[in-house]
């Protein structure tokens, strides 16, 4: 009997142990301590952002930098969207960085090459990192400083754990959160898995008669077969 009653102590903490931190940002640093309870409140997690005071400002190289995160979703979806709106009010201007990616598996996971457009230079901004979980919208704010070329080198809080992987995604929940969101065509690629974004991109442009259709050959062909017939035979009259 106390076996039982102690495994299932055990399991009843291992699953709150879970329950906690839904995800949490390794890199860049972010703006306040960590909050599991609020972390469903936008737009970072349960407190309102001061540029102006915030005590950590990393620098972020537009030409490609790390944004490192560490969920225990089995599941999840990411956003990362930049503002220079000071307390990230609710009317703020919020500009996607990066494409939208499912990461599959939990754990920790980074992306190491993501690129700012270079008008964002010398900017100081709030970078916000939003999770599409099961159980629903989590944020978290860091404050960077723009700054011109690539990263030197990667962060050692940039890791990505055994059995993680992203693929491109569309989340129409986070794409609402953006003013530049819905597949722009500048996002790069996620560093992991090769993305599933390559057919979603070309679904815009409508593909004349070239579909990769194997009836399509043959009926062709046999439309030139029956013209040649017809001609002959017209010829023949
Ligand atoms: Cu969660």
């Amino acid at each position: 009997m106390a076996p039982s009653l102690l495994s299932a102590a055990a399991a009843a903490l291992l699953l709150a142990s879970q329950a906690a931190a839904h995800f949490t940002v390794q890199y860049p640093p972010t703006i306040q301590p960590f909050s599991d309870d609020g972390e469903d409140q936008a737009p970072c997690g349960g407190y309102t952002p001061d540029l102006a005071s915030a005590s950590t400002v990393t620098e972020f190289h537009v030409g490609g930098d790390s944004i490192a995160t560490k969920s225990s979703h089995s599941q999840q979806n990411w956003l990362y969207r930049i503002t220079t709106d000071n307390s990230a009010s609710s009317s703020a201007n919020w500009t996607q960085i990066g494409a939208i990616t499912t990461q599959s598996g939990a754990g920790a996971y980074c992306q190491s090459k993501i690129t700012v457009p270079d008008a964002w230079v010398g900017k100081t901004a709030i970078l916000s990192i939003v999770g599409s979980a099961p159980d629903g919208l989590l944020y978290q704010c860091s404050a960077v400083k723009f700054v011109a070329g690539t990263a030197p080198s990667t962060p050692s809080q940039c890791t990505t754990a055994n059995g993680v992987e992203s693929f491109g995604a569309s989340d129409p929940a986070l794409s609402a959160l953006v003013s530049n969101g819905g597949g722009s065509s500048s996002s790069p690629t996620p560093s992991g898995t090769p993305s599933s974004s390559t057919p979603a991109s070309s679904s815009g442009t409508p593909r004349p008669s070239t579909t990769p259709n194997a009836a399509a050959p043959a009926a062709a062909a046999a439309g030139v077969v029956g013209a040649v017939v017809f001609g002959v035979a017209a010829m023949l009259v």
